[in-house]
C-alpha cells in the first residue's frame, strides 16, 4: 500500500505539470500567429525568380526581430530588411539572383509576443540575372514548413494526452479506493 501510494505520488508529479503544461501550451497555440500563405507558395515551381518573397500570416506580426532569409543556389539572396505590411512580411532579394531552388526561412514575433519560425521552398526556372535552371525532385520542403498543418494539428494532440492522462489518473484512484475497501474488510 504504501509502495502504491509512492507510486501515485511519482505519476501525480510527472502527469501533473506535464498535463497543466500541455493545457496553458493549447491556449496559447490559438493565439499565435500562423503563416497562412507565401508567394512563391510552397514546394511550387515559379518561371522567374520574384523580386520579393512575401509571407502571410493569419494575424499582424509585431514589429521585432523579423528575419526572413532567402538562400538560393549560390546562398543568401536577401537584401535588406523585411518589410511588415499588416499581415504581410516582404523581403527583397538581390537583382543578381540565380535560378534554382531556393530556401526561405522566416523568423516573425507573434502578436502574443512568441517568435515563429519556419522553412519553405521553391524553385525559380529563370533567375533575375537571367541564368536558367530546370526543376527536379530537388526543391524540399520542410514538414515543419506548412503553417495551416501544424494550426489543425496542434490542438488534437494536448487534448489527446490530457485524456489519457486522466483515465491512468482515475484507474488508479479506483484501483486504491478498491484496495483500501478490501483492507478494511479484512481488519
Ligand atoms: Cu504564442
Amino acid at each position: 500500500m504504501r509502495r502504491l501510494a509512492s507510486t501515485l505520488l511519482a505519476l501525480g508529479l510527472a502527469t501533473g505539470p506535464a498535463a497543466g503544461l500541455v493545457i496553458v501550451d493549447g491556449g496559447v497555440a490559438a493565439a499565435h500567429d500562423v503563416l497562412e500563405r507565401t508567394s512563391p507558395a510552397a514546394g511550387t515551381t515559379v518561371d522567374r525568380m520574384p523580386q520579393t518573397v512575401k509571407l502571410t500570416f493569419s494575424e499582424e506580426p509585431l514589429d521585432i526581430g523579423t528575419q526572413v532569409v532567402v538562400s538560393g543556389p549560390g546562398g543568401p539572396v536577401s537584401s535588406g530588411a523585411p518589410k511588415i505590411d499588416g499581415r504581410d512580411v516582404t523581403q527583397a532579394v538581390s537583382p543578381s539572383s540565380p535560378a534554382g531552388d531556393y530556401t526561405v526561412s522566416y523568423r516573425v514575433t507573434s502578436d502574443d509576443g512568441h517568435p515563429v519560425t519556419g522553412t519553405f521552398g521553391f524553385h525559380a526556372t529563370v533567375g533575375l540575372d537571367g541564368s536558367t535552371a530546370t526543376a527536379g525532385p530537388s526543391v524540399h520542403v520542410s514538414p515543419d514548413s506548412a503553417g495551416a498543418d501544424e494550426a489543425k494539428g496542434s490542438p488534437f494532440v494536448p487534448i489527446l494526452l490530457t485524456i489519457i492522462g486522466t483515465v491512468v489518473l482515475l484507474a488508479i484512484a479506483g484501483y486504491l479506493l478498491l484496495r483500501g475497501r478490501e483492507a478494511d474488510q479484512r481488519a
